[in-house]
């Protein structure tokens, strides 16, 4: 009987404690966030792999941070969740939602019924095209621009590429927009195969993709994969397929897993160009919060993205992500839509 005492206790003394810190508010803010407690929701499309997982994390930390009560709605890959899971946090009575990828289609009645209920809305990834929804990326064409010159770099600018790619996703359309001029400008560059999937298995049904795009096509000796679930696909098919050493890779987004990936032995994953999602998911809590607090807020706001190749990683003897951030400074913060009263150090 003690022991559940105990148990039951130790359950709901993180609640208590969470709530009292909710209520205090934070020093010096302006309402409602002075008080505390503002309830946001984040309603994600795609919650799986590393990069998502870290996006929401680091809105978390942001959250915490203002005494936001934040609602996280995981993502499924399903617009008509999305749609139902908008609904709810309306429902909630919450102040902003942070829409985090999606189908734009799916998408524009129920953000209407937010925005007409007087809720803030930030939309990452997603184009809502409203002028009352700050848009947050990742500056999408100079990530895709350092990854393609990197590629010539390293290859010339006449090779045979494999180009991993799925339309419909923001970020990915941004970067196909300069694979296409890309190609225009490098008549030597010739894309032998397009595939690309987005699921809950995006990897492994990547892999498998591109182990059948690669057998038939052995003169590809690029893989353009801007997303990095797309490359851990291809690099898993070019082992198994035991030609990681006629192969280069060149993607977007990074993590821990990524970087070990990228630097271990023979690795064909020769550079990726990312942001760090956890300040991307904190730039998206602060314009939410701007927004309620009444503040100006820019319509577009971007995060800035570094190119990180495996030669660099190997010579800083980087192998995770925090030690990324102890190297490279400006990956662990970004100066995007913030005040004085946004407590900023948050990793
Ligand atoms: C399916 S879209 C995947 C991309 O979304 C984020 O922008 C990440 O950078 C990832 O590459």
């Amino acid at each position: 009987m003690k022991f559940l005492t105990r148990l039951a206790l130790s359950a709901v003394a993180p609640l208590l404690l969470t709530q009292a810190a909710l209520a205090s508010g934070v020093n010096g803010a302006p309402a409602p966030f002075d008080k505390g407690g503002v309830k946001v929701a984040l309603v994600s499309y795609i919650s799986a792999g590393d990069f998502f997982q870290a996006y929401q994390a680091g809105a978390e930390a942001q959250a915490k941070a203002l005494a936001i009560d934040l609602r996280v709605f995981p993502g499924r890959q399903d617009a008509a969740a999305q749609r139902e899971q908008i609904l709810q946090a309306i429902n909630l009575g919450v102040s902003a939602i942070v829409i985090d990828h999606g189908l734009p289609e799916s998408l524009g009645d129920v953000i209407q019924q937010a925005l007409d209920k007087g809720i803030k809305v930030v939309a990452f990834d997603v184009n809502l095209n409203n002028p009352k929804i700050p848009q947050v990326e990742q500056s999408d064409h100079e990530l895709a621009d350092l990854a393609l010159k990197q590629a010539v770099k390293d290859n010339g600018a006449s090779f045979k590429a494999g180009y991993v790619y799925i339309a419909g996703f923001a970020p990915l359309d941004r970067r196909n927009e300069v694979w296409n001029t890309f190609k225009k400008q490098n008549a030597g560059v010739v894309e032998k195969a397009r595939f690309g999937n987005v699921s809950d298995t995006t990897a492994t049904s990547t892999a498998d993709q591109a182990k059948a795009v690669l057998t038939a096509n052995p003169d590809i000796t690029v893989v353009f994969a801007p997303y990095d679930e797309f490359a851990r696909g291809v690099k898993l098919a070019a082992t198994d397929l035991g030609i990681t050493d006629k192969l280069k890779i060149y993607s977007a987004d990074v993590s821990t897993a990524d970087i070990q990936e990228i630097t271990e032995p023979g690795s064909p994953w020769v550079a990726t160009v990312a942001t760090n999602p956890a300040v991307v998911g904190a730039v998206s809590i602060r314009a939410a919060a701007l927004q309620i607090a009444g503040q100006e807020v820019p319509h577009q706001i971007t995060v800035k993205p570094t190119l990180l190749t495996q030669e660099g990683l190997r010579a800083a003897g980087v192998k995770t992500i925090e030690e990324l951030a102890q190297k490279v400074p400006a990956f662990s913060v970004s100066d995007a839509v913030t005040a004085s009263w946004i407590p900023d150090k948050l990793f």
